[in-house]
């Protein structure tokens, strides 16, 4: 069975979904920022960071693109994403890793975490750099949702959904601010809210309703 090491509305969000989309067994550790930052996780999380899984096996892996990329490959026959090898899955993947190295990242930045900056002033000057290139990756987003959404993958969802959607329960300013810009995003994040497999998960978050993370 595996183990997911889980905060409410942290980056561990979209693998909580994923394994609720995919019905397979796995226990729930819910965790405090304060057990996520303790020594001692580490020997679980080598770099203190959520999201981690532990395997059947007793190993975890991390790195929230690694868990979602072996998960589709471990359950292929629950078609979270295309099949593997295809074109399509190339192009999922591009789009995954576009999300964990881009755009999470940068949106960290954008939150005043960059870990960068020594004065407020930096911190300021960084995060207003941040959000504009954030800005600019969820143009690139919202141009591909309106051209061929609902989802990202187009028709089918996927593994990639909950993925974009917890980084938009980030958006700076707001939420709400985000889905005033990005009206596909808007529509992506309201067709997951409204998935009856997600909703306890969501509701357990505290992100059902928009600006649920902010709140
Ligand atoms: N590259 C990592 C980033 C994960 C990450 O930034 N996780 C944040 C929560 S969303 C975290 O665990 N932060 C630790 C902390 O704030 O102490 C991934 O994609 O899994």
């Amino acid at each position: 069975m595996y183990k997911l090491y889980n905060v409410k509305a942290w980056g561990s969000l979209s693998i909580h979904c994923l394994l609720e989309e995919m019905e397979v067994p796995y226990t729930n550790i819910w965790m405090t920022p304060e057990q996520v930052r303790a020594p001692e996780f580490r020997d679980i999380s080598p770099l203190g960071m959520i999201p981690a899984l532990g395997l059947p096996d007793a190993n975890t892996i991390y790195e929230s693109a690694a868990i979602v990329s072996f998960l589709v490959a471990a359950h292929p026959d629950k078609h979270l994403s295309p099949e593997l090898g295809s074109p399509a899955y190339g192009e999922f993947m591009s789009l995954l890793h576009f999300m964990s190295t881009e755009l999470y990242p940068t949106n960290t930045i954008a939150f005043g975490e960059s870990g960068y900056a020594e004065t407020d002033g930096q911190e300021a000057f960084l995060m207003a750099r941040a959000r504009e290139r954030a800005d600019g990756y969820w143009r690139f987003l919202e141009k591909r949702l309106s051209a061929s959404g609902p989802w990202l993958m187009g028709r089918e969802f996927s593994a990639l959904d909950p993925y974009v959607f917890t980084i938009s329960i980030w958006g700076r300013p707001s939420e709400e601010a985000l889905h005033a810009k990005f009206p596909a995003i808007a529509k992506l994040a309201a067709a997951l809210r409204a998935r009856a497999k997600l909703k306890a998960v969501l509701e357990a978050h505290g992100v059902l309703k928009v600006g649920g993370y902010g709140a």
